[in-house]
């Protein structure tokens, strides 16, 4: 890998896992109002997958979204100010953690409802074939996303119609408290893609150049007609599920190994250590850099004023189609 990309990529990840380390900190401090889902141990994923897509492509995120949009290119201070209920933030502080949205960026939203992306995705998908476009969708879902109906249903319309959306299934082995083997009878997500008839893979998803690689096989593939694909990453959630979570589910040496051998960010370092692409010195640089950037945009995010009440009912109703976004 070239060193800039590789500067990039790190960049990428570590300003991920430390913005969610200081929500986290400003979430004990009682700064955080509704609740936040933890992308820690899952950078890889966001990264690769954002990696492989051109700027005016889309994505549809779930509740556990920072990193996927942080990935795309989502305005850090806008995403935090909307976390905190600020009138800065992307949807004027009324959305919170899991509503965000951009359209600049290609963002269709964060989705609170598990598996709620997957049919706004695939009308997406159904629009850039309608629309001649040529943009790609991607959807983000976790394990637990893929037992609800509305997987089932966007899968075959999106086979039978050859979407160009990719369904990108973090598997990180739990949804809430539930494990997987106890939720569904196959060893891979991915076999569920061919009974409608479209391509599923299973991948390492803490590998970040193998996420990128495979997703753009995926972009290509989509890009050129040939329909959806299922791609499940295997990864891990570091933290618990959400604000508060005692973890009595999993054992807590199942957790500090996942962290020890396969965090995606000490990978990603000792590999471009190994291949001599960047120095351990050079990796400070980039961690200390981003310390430095969040403490920033935290410390002036925190200043900015809620929404007035007279804003209480804006862009709550719809109104006539142009007023929505006033
Ligand atoms: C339709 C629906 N059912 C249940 C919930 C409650 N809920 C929130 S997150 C979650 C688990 C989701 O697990 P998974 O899809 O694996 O995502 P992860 O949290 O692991 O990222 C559940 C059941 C919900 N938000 N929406
Ligand atoms: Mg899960």
């Amino acid at each position: 890998m070239k060193q800039e990309k590789a500067i990039c990529c790190l960049t990428q990840m570590w300003r991920i896992r430390l913005f969610e380390k200081k929500l986290q900190n400003l979430y004990q401090e009682g700064k955080i109002h509704g609740t936040i889902h933890s992308c820690v141990g899952q950078e890889a994923v966001a990264v690769g997958v954002a990696n492989a897509l051109h700027a005016r492509d889309l994505m549809t995120s779930t509740h556990r979204n920072h990193g996927h949009f942080i990935a795309k290119g989502m305005s850090i201070y806008g995403m935090l100010a909307e976390i905190l209920g600020r009138k800065t933030g992307l949807n004027h502080g009324k959305g919170g953690s899991m509503h965000l949205f951009d359209m600049k960026i290609g963002a269709l939203g964060s989705n609170g409802i598990v598996g709620g992306g997957f049919p706004i995705a695939t009308g997406a998908a159904l629009a850039s074939v309608m629309q001649k476009t040529k943009k790609v969708v991607v959807c983000f879902a976790g394990d637990g996303a893929v037992n609800q109906g509305s997987f089932h249903e966007a899968a075959n319309i999106a086979s039978i119609w050859h979407l160009p959306v990719i369904f990108v299934v973090e598997n990180n082995r739990y949804a809430m408290s539930s494990d997987i083997e106890k939720m569904v009878n196959i060893d891979q997500l991915s076999k569920r893609a061919e009974s409608y008839g479209i391509k599923g893979i299973t991948i390492d998803g803490n590998d970040l150049e193998l996420v990128e690689e495979t997703l753009k096989d995926a972009v290509n593939w989509a890009r050129e007609g040939f329909g959806p694909m299922l791609i499940e990453a295997m990864t891990y959630r570091q933290a618990g599920h959400s604000k508060s979570d005692e973890e009595l589910y999993r054992h807590k040496e199942e957790c500090e190994r996942w962290k020890r051998e396969n965090d995606p960010l000490i990978r990603f370092e000792q590999k471009m250590i190994d291949e001599g692409c960047l120095s351990t010195e050079e990796i400070k640089c980039i961690q200390e850099e981003q310390v430095l950037e969040l403490e920033t945009v935290f410390a002036y995010v925190q200043k900015d004023d809620a929404p007035s009440l007279d804003k209480l009912c804006a862009n709550v109703y719809a109104g006539r189609v142009g007023e929505l976004f006033d």
